[in-house]
């Protein structure tokens, strides 16, 4: 039975890399007074390395930045507590909104007495302050456990951050779906034995999804239809309960 319906935040619940961590990165360069930039491209190569402070790691080792090697570690620690900050100031702008359908979707789960949860790499801050601001006041209790980057010790493709959430839920993978935008997601989460719908972004498009139920543009309005890229197809345009009931009930049976 789908009892639990468990979902990644940034590029799933709404597109925040492009627009707002790329940004709030660039801030904290500029802050610290160091000439780095990160333009939509580059950031999209760099989106390769899940996690904020060890896509600074990565990007201080493989471009000519002149950091010693023994200076990084404390570097990107301070890059990435000030780029944090900046981030939570655009959220509290509202320079972030959810993506179609995840609003009406969690509101229908909501409603319906599902375990909702969220498996993300971000920090849990970053994540409280998206919930808190896109969502009706007391949304937060919505959902019975947050799984963030303080939550696990290794970052997506590794399925520790989905393994934990379903402990902390009491819900067997079986019961559950994921929601993921990335090849990175969608990995760590059939590793945890779960489900998966894709619902890609442009920084994601091109990756592999083999192994999702169904590959999305969206989640899709019942005025503002999602295409289906590869997968099992929409009855009705978007994703309500009653889809994902029947996509779940499904794979059982196959
Ligand atoms: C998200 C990430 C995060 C964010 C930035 O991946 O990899 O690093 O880009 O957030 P996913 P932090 O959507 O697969 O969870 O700077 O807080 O890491
Ligand atoms: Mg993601």
């Amino acid at each position: 039975m789908l009892r639990a319906l468990i979902f990644d935040v940034d590029g799933t619940l709404a597109d925040t890399e492009r627009d707002g961590h790329r940004v709030a990165f660039n801030r904290a360069f500029a802050e610290a007074g160091l000439d780095w930039r990160w333009d939509v491209p580059r950031y999209g190569e760099l989106l390769q390395v899940t996690g904020g402070r060890e896509r600074l790691l990565h990007f201080m080792q493989s471009d000519a930045t002149g950091i010693a090697p023994g200076n990084r570690d404390a570097l990107a620690r301070d890059l990435h507590a000030r780029k944090t900050v900046h981030y939570l100031q655009m959220i509290d702008a509202g320079a972030v909104k959810l993506r179609p359908g995840v609003a009406r979707l969690l509101t229908e789960a909501h409603k319906a007495g599902l375990v909702l949860a969220i498996a993300t790499t971000t920090t849990r801050a970053n994540v409280e302050a998206l919930l808190a601001h896109a969502l009706p006041a007391g949304a937060l209790s919505w959902f019975a456990a947050i799984g963030a980057a303080e939550n696990a010790a290794r970052k997506k493709p590794d399925p520790g951050i989905y393994e934990y959430v379903l402990r902390k839920i009491g819900v067997a993978a079986d019961d559950a779906l994921a929601f993921e935008d990335s090849e990175a997601g969608l990995c760590a989460a059939l590793s945890a034995g779960l489900r998966t719908l894709a619902t890609v972004n442009e920084y994601t498009d091109a990756q592999d999804f083999t192994g999702a139920l169904s590959v999305l543009s969206d989640l899709g309005e019942p005025q503002a239809p999602a295409s289906v890229l590869a997968g099992l197809t929409l009855e009705r345009g978007f994703v309500d309960l009653a889809e994902l009931r029947a996509w779940h009930a499904h794979t059982l049976s196959h």
